[in-house]
């Protein structure tokens, strides 16, 4: 309708990549549960991104559906939000390769991802893992959103998106929606539990440094309570006190508590205590996502279904924006 106010887009991505962490669960997908009442949203399982570094198919196969579980257990909705898997809309390949060739081997040499992935897998370097920007842009620029909820890592890849947008515009027309990148505040950035210098990452070799959202309640606990910290034994957020702050920043994150109210929460009280109510509340939230995601992976063809669904929906998205920026760039239309 003319005065309704068309909702504002919002569109992101994961990729199947071993079991999710806790650092992806409040950096990123929590906060897209939160959005899709407010936004017209599209979420995919980057599938295409995975294989950028080598993956084992009968592995890759189980983390794509596994990946598109989770997304329905955290209360992703699909009468809400667009879900779907990012092999099945053949555009995104397509607009990538359009895409290749308006940016710059300058521009993808300076980012921090490909250089941190090639050097952790120095004997695979490939063409993919260098390209890996154009995909992405190609992921977000076929939806036309207004914004892109991530994680402060991903704000780089964001900013090139935007640039590729604008060049193309620029050159051949206004085609694509120059979209913002929606870094959110809390969670932003969870670190590793055995160095809190780090992000929490899923490939880190050692598991005591993260949560992940299979783990069950008494090894979150002994994770937690395994984190390190500092000798200064009391709670409060501080420079220095990295591995607290973290513990903070996360506990805050699930309870709603402020900063301030944790340390008046804990006063008095010593890490063990501490620790142990940051495990429990973490468990807590995780235990009935994990039930929701084992009724879900029982039902093999109903999870087909959505996928299907959600494919279909987003191809006739994404086909209009393929096709208006084929036309744009010369290519004869059937
Ligand atoms: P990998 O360890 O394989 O590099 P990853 O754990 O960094 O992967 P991605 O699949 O690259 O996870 O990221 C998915 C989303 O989760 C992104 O939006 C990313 O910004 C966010 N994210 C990942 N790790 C964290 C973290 N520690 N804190 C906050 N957000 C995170
Ligand atoms: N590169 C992102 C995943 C990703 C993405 C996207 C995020 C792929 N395509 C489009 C937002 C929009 C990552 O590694 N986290």
């Amino acid at each position: 309708m003319e005065n309704q106010e068309r909702k504002k887009r919002a569109l992101s991505c994961i990729q199947p990549t071993g079991t999710p962490t806790l650092g992806n669960y409040l950096g990123a997908l929590r906060n897209w549960v939160q959005m899709q009442e407010d936004f017209d949203c599209f979420f995919a399982v980057a599938d295409l991104h995975a294989i950028t570094v080598r993956q084992e198919p009968s592995k890759l196969r189980q983390q794509i559906v596994e990946m598109f579980a989770l997304l329905l257990a955290i209360g992703l909705d699909p009468q809400k939000s667009l879900l779907f898997v990012q092999s099945h809309v053949p555009a995104h390949t397509q607009l990538s390769w359009l895409l290749s060739c308006n940016t710059q081997f300058g521009e993808l040499s300076r980012m921090t991802q490909f250089k941190d992935k090639s050097a952790k897998h120095a004997d695979n370097i490939n063409l993919g893992l260098f390209a890996y920007p154009t995909l992405m842009a190609a992921d977000i620029l076929l939806y036309q959103p207004d914004c892109i909820p991530v994680g402060a890592d991903q704000k780089q890849h964001c900013e090139l998106s935007r640039n590729i947008a604008e060049r193309f515009n620029g050159l051949y027309g206004n085609t694509f929606v120059v979209p913002e990148p929606f870094i959110m505040k809390t969670g932003a950035r969870v670190r590793s539990l055995q160095d809190p210098t780090k992000k929490m990452s899923k490939s880190d070799e050692n598991v005591n440094s993260f949560i992940s959202l299979k783990d069950d309640k008494d090894t979150v606990i002994r994770k937690f309570r395994r984190a390190v910290t500092d000798s200064e034994a009391k709670v409060r957020y501080a420079e220095g006190k990295d591995g607290i702050n973290n513990l903070m920043e996360i506990y805050s994150a699930i309870t709603g508590l402020s900063l301030d109210a944790i340390e008046q929460a804990f006063e008095g009280k010593g890490y063990g205590d501490f620790k142990t109510a940051v495990g429990e509340a973490v468990a807590n939230e995780l235990t009935p996502i994990q039930e929701r995601m084992n009724t879900l992976l029982a039902d093999k063809a109903q999870l087909e279904q959505l996928m299907r669904d959600g494919a279909a929906n987003a191809s006739r998205v994404a086909g209009r924006t393929l096709a208006k920026a084929q036309k744009k760039m010369g290519f004869v239309q059937l």
